[in-house]
This record gives C-alpha cells, sequence and structure tokens, in this order.
C-alpha cells in the first residue's frame, strides 16, 4: 500500500446509505460526487485502474478525512485500495437506474449487486410500491443492509434519500423503514435519518403527490429520527437569486442538497476542535418526541462573480445561513406572526451549524451567542424556554470548488408546519372528490388508510404550532426575593401548571 493510504486513519462509525426512485437517485449521485471529491476518491476516466482509488495527497486541499464512514475498502492491486460507497440503489424503474449506473463520473463506483431494481414501474402510487411491487425489492436490500451491519464497526446510522411525491420514493423507502428499523432497533440504535424532496408549492408532476406525501410523512414521523426538508421551488429560488442561475437544471438543485447532507455528516467524517455525531445531533436537534423535521439553511451561497466581493467571516457566514431566502424548502422561519390573523410568529426550538474549515471555536461560539442573546435581531425568535438552542460543530475537510469555509445550518423550526398544512390541503382538495382513493384501494391502502396519514400530518402540523404559541417568559423578570414568580399567562396547560406548583 502506498504511504498516503496507510497514513489515513480509520474512525470506526459507518453510516449507510440508501437512495430510492428517480429523485433520490440522482441527488444521491451527486452526494457520492461530492464525497469522492471531498475525500479524494478518484472519478476521473483518465486510467481506468486508478478509479476508485485515492488521489494523491498532493491533489487534496485540506485533509482526506474518515474515508471509512461513508466508503468500504475494495479489492487492492498495484498497492492501490479501491473504495466503494456504502450505498444501496432502488427504483421500480431500471431506466431510471441505469442511467445512474451510466454516469460517466461516478456511475462505475457503485458495486454493481448494490443496484437494486425491476421494471415492474409504482405507477406513481404509494401502495403499489409498498405492497405489491416493494416487497421482494426491500427484502433484496434487507439482505445488502445486513451483511453491511455486520462489517460495520460501530453503525452511527441509515441515510435515505428520495422524494415525498412519486410512488417508489415514497411506497418502497416506506416499507425499507418499517423492515430496517425492526432490524435495527435489535442490532443497534442507529439513527435513521432521511433527506426528503418535499412537494414544492405550484409545481406538481405526479397527480397522486397528496396522498403520496401523506402516507410518507407518516411513515417518517413513526420510523425515522431525524428528518431533513427541502423542495424543489425554495432550492430553484436559491439558484436563481444566490446562485444567479437563469435556468436552474435538477442537477444544481440536487447538488445544493448534497451540500446539506455533506455539512450534516461533516462532522463525524473530519475531526477538528469541535468535535460530534450522529447521535449528539439527535440529542440537541430533537427537543422533544416526534418532533424531528427539520429545515436547513447554508452559506456561502453565491455566484463566482459576486463571491469576490465577500469575506467568509463568521458573522457573513451567520448572516447568510439564518437568511430566509437560503431556507431549502418553502416556509419562513423568521414569520414574526400576525396576532390579528392568528398567525404564530416563528421559533428556532433547536438548531445545529456545522462548520467546516479553519475556524476557532470562540468566533463561532461568539457569533452563535450573538444571534440569541436579549435584544438582537433575532432574540424573539428564540424560546426562552430553551436557553442556548443552537449546537455547533467545526470540522475541516476539503470544501466544493473554490470555498474555503462553510456553514450548514440544520433547524427545528415551527415554521416547518407550513409543509405539512401544503399538502393538507391539496389532500383535502383530492379527497372531496374521492378522485384516485380506487388505485389506493386496489393495492391495499384502504380509505381509512389514507384518512389517517392526512389526521398524523394534521397531528404534526398541530404540534409545531403549539409551540409556536407557548409563551415565552414562564417567570417575571427576577423580582431579587428568594422565589422565582410564576407568570400565569405563560400557563397554558396542566403539564405546565403542575411544573409551576412545584416551582411555587
Ligand atoms: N430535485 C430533483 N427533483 C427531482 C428529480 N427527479 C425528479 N424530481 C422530482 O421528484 C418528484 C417525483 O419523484 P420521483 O423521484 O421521480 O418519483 P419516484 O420516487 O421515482 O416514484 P415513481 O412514481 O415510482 O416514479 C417530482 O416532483 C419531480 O419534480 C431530480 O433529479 N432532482
Ligand atoms: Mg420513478
Amino acid at each position: 500500500m502506498d504511504l498516503h493510504e496507510t497514513k489515513f486513519a480509520k474512525s470506526g462509525r459507518e453510516i449507510i446509505h440508501i437512495q430510492v426512485g428517480k429523485a433520490g437517485n440522482a441527488i444521491g449521485n451527486q452526494f457520492w460526487q461530492l464525497m469522492c471529491e471531498e475525500h479524494g476518491v478518484n472519478t476521473d476516466n483518465k486510467d481506468e485502474n486508478m478509479k476508485g482509488c485515492l488521489v494523491h495527497d498532493g491533489c487534496l486541499s485540506g485533509p482526506r478525512g474518515y474515508i471509512d464512514v461513508f466508503f468500504n475498502e475494495g479489492k487492492s492491486t498495484d498497492k492501490k485500495v479501491r473504495y466503494v460507497p456504502r450505498a444501496i440503489l432502488l427504483d421500480t424503474n431500471m431506466g431510471d437506474l441505469a442511467s445512474i449506473a451510466e454516469d460517466v463520473r461516478v456511475g462505475d463506483i457503485y458495486r454493481p449487486e448494490d443496484i437494486i431494481g425491476n421494471d415492474e414501474s409504482s405507477g406513481n402510487c404509494y401502495a403499489k410500491a409498498f405492497h405489491t411491487e416493494g416487497p421482494d425489492l426491500a427484502d433484496r436490500c434487507l439482505e445488502m443492509v445486513r451483511k453491511e451491519v455486520e462489517k460495520c464497526n460501530c453503525l452511527q446510522g441509515v441515510q435515505f434519500c428520495h422524494s415525498a411525491s412519486g410512488g417508489t420514493g415514497t411506497g418502497l423507502t416506506g416499507l425499507l423503514l418499517k423492515t430496517l428499523r425492526d432490524y435495527l432497533d435489535k442490532q443497534s440504535r442507529a439513527v435513521m435519518q432521511s433527506f426528503v424532496l418535499a412537494p414544492a408549492p405550484g409545481i406538481s408532476d405526479v397527480v397522486l403527490e397528496p396522498y403520496n406525501a401523506c402516507l410518507c410523512y407518516q411513515d417518517l414521523l413513526e420510523y425515522t429520527d431525524q428528518v431533513f426538508l427541502f423542495d424543489n421551488k425554495a432550492l430553484g429560488e436559491i439558484c436563481q437569486r444566490a446562485l444567479e442561475k437563469d435556468m436552474p437544471k435538477m442537477l444544481d438543485l440536487n447538488s445544493i442538497i448534497a451540500r446539506c447532507m455533506s455539512g450534516i455528516t461533516s462532522c463525524l467524517r473530519y475531526t477538528g476542535p469541535l468535535n460530534a455525531d450522529l447521535r449528539k445531533l439527535q440529542t440537541n436537534l430533537v427537543p422533544f418526541k416526534n418532533a424531528h423535521f427539520l429545515i436547513n439553511g447554508l452559506a456561502p451561497l453565491n455566484s463566482k462573480a459576486s463571491g469576490k466581493y465577500r469575506r467568509a467571516t463568521v458573522l457573513d457566514l451567520s448572516q447568510q445561513m439564518l437568511s430566509k431566502d437560503n431556507v431549502t424548502v418553502k416556509c419562513d422561519p423568521l414569520n414574526p406572526g400576525d396576532e390579528f390573523h392568528g398567525m404564530q410568529k416563528a421559533r428556532f426550538l433547536a438548531s445545529w451549524t456545522s462548520w467546516k474549515g479553519k475556524f476557532q471555536t470562540k468566533e463561532v461560539d461568539k457569533a452563535m451567542h450573538e444571534i440569541q442573546k436579549d435584544g438582537s435581531r433575532f432574540d424573539k425568535f428564540f424560546p426562552d424556554w430553551i436557553p442556548n438552542c443552537i449546537a455547533s460543530s467545526i470540522s475541516g475537510g476539503k470544501q466544493k470548488q473554490d470555498i474555503e469555509r462553510s456553514v450548514v445550518f440544520a433547524t427545528n423550526n415551527t415554521a416547518v408546519h407550513e409543509v405539512f398544512d401544503r399538502s393538507i390541503k391539496s389532500w383535502d382538495s383530492m379527497y372531496k372528490s374521492k378522485a384516485y382513493v380506487h388505485v389506493f384501494e386496489q393495492d391495499g391502502i384502504s380509505v381509512q388508510d389514507l384518512m389517517e396519514s392526512r389526521n398524523i400530518v394534521q397531528y404534526i402540523s398541530d404540534a409545531y404550532t403549539e409551540f409556536a404559541r407557548w409563551e415565552d417568559k414562564f417567570f417575571e423578570e427576577m423580582s431579587g426575593g428568594p422565589k422565582p414568580v410564576i407568570r400565569e399567562r405563560a400557563i397554558d396547560n396542566d403539564e405546565q401548571r403542575n411544573i409551576a406548583q412545584e416551582l411555587k
């Protein structure tokens, strides 16, 4: 083995990646391209023998990081080890899978057995993918996962990437989540993450999207630990506004999602002054059971032309990541609310900033404190009942193109209810005429099942609206007396009344 390969360290904390459906596979492909770039895995076609092997350290700016988080070691020839993505690619449309496998850059880095599909098609329907076409594919996928888990040193998590509109991305993913949760809970407590392309407002090319989406959210609520939401409308606007691309392509949208996925896992893949892992992410980002639907912001986001006018200081990056224009799913995390119309102010319940590049802990801590401190521009959006609700990690690692320092901001913001409200609204419109219900019934999903999924989405939305409603100040400003003075109007429910009694 080459010197530069032997000195590379292992983290021993692995993630298994599963991409499902057309959008899931296209996004996943971008993600793997980025992973190869960041860890220095060769995707150049010039020398076939070098494909999948490590590029020489001299060609890589920044540390190589822990490649074993996402890659397995393959065959070694000529003192070179080939690295193979720990990825499983699934679809009910072989044509779409073939186009991924034929991708000139990363197509042949996947192991052929990891590409699992048939040509049966889900007919765009969750029910068909879940009950009819999915079981065989899910069995084959579970078998691959079992083998991977046995090889792992300490499995950190399983990450999914799929859309919440099409039949395969929703139905097959749902079936896999259900099967894997059961299996993994018995094996290890791995974190299940999902990167989801939610239905975009006003853009839809799948008629059954409202039903599919609600069934998908129900599965995500039940079986996953963290859900990161994106939509094509928000991503398209970021491309147009910030990246100055007039006609963004799917590749441009997918590459923003890939950057977020990279940022969220970079604390695991690189060392740095502030370290973290998926379990810490889980603890910090999910303050209430069942409230694990997260939105993202990222920085820097600018075109090459405008990039030269900016300096990526912590402050500049923080301003960009908090900007409502840079949120990757359509909702307003800085909604000031409108009491007259009964609209609640948006709240950041818990957040995570993943900084990549050369940053000092002190400057990051200071910037995060400034954002939340009393009287700051953002203060009112941070509830007082979770003090210090932004956790951070800082890691090194190679960046994309000419970016030296970057940040990804994942946040549990109550404005996420807007995403669910949109799906409920379109579900209701479609269900009014009972249109397409028979398509689901044919494949084993009854009207009651559809109705239940819709009500569960309503439950998620209501829970977030409720968090946004909670009065901030449970205590009056300190009166200087020995006991805190509780503000009666802050008490909203029996649980809080009991806590108040205890404190009294
Ligand atoms: N961002 C992005 N969105 C995509 C891409 N391909 C499809 N979509 C969107 O994904 C949604 C449809 O989901 P698909 O992933 O095509 O569906 P599927 O999971 O393959 O399910 P089927 O219905 O069985 O084909 C639509 O809203 C598309 O606009 C892509 O490459 N990138
Ligand atoms: Mg498809």
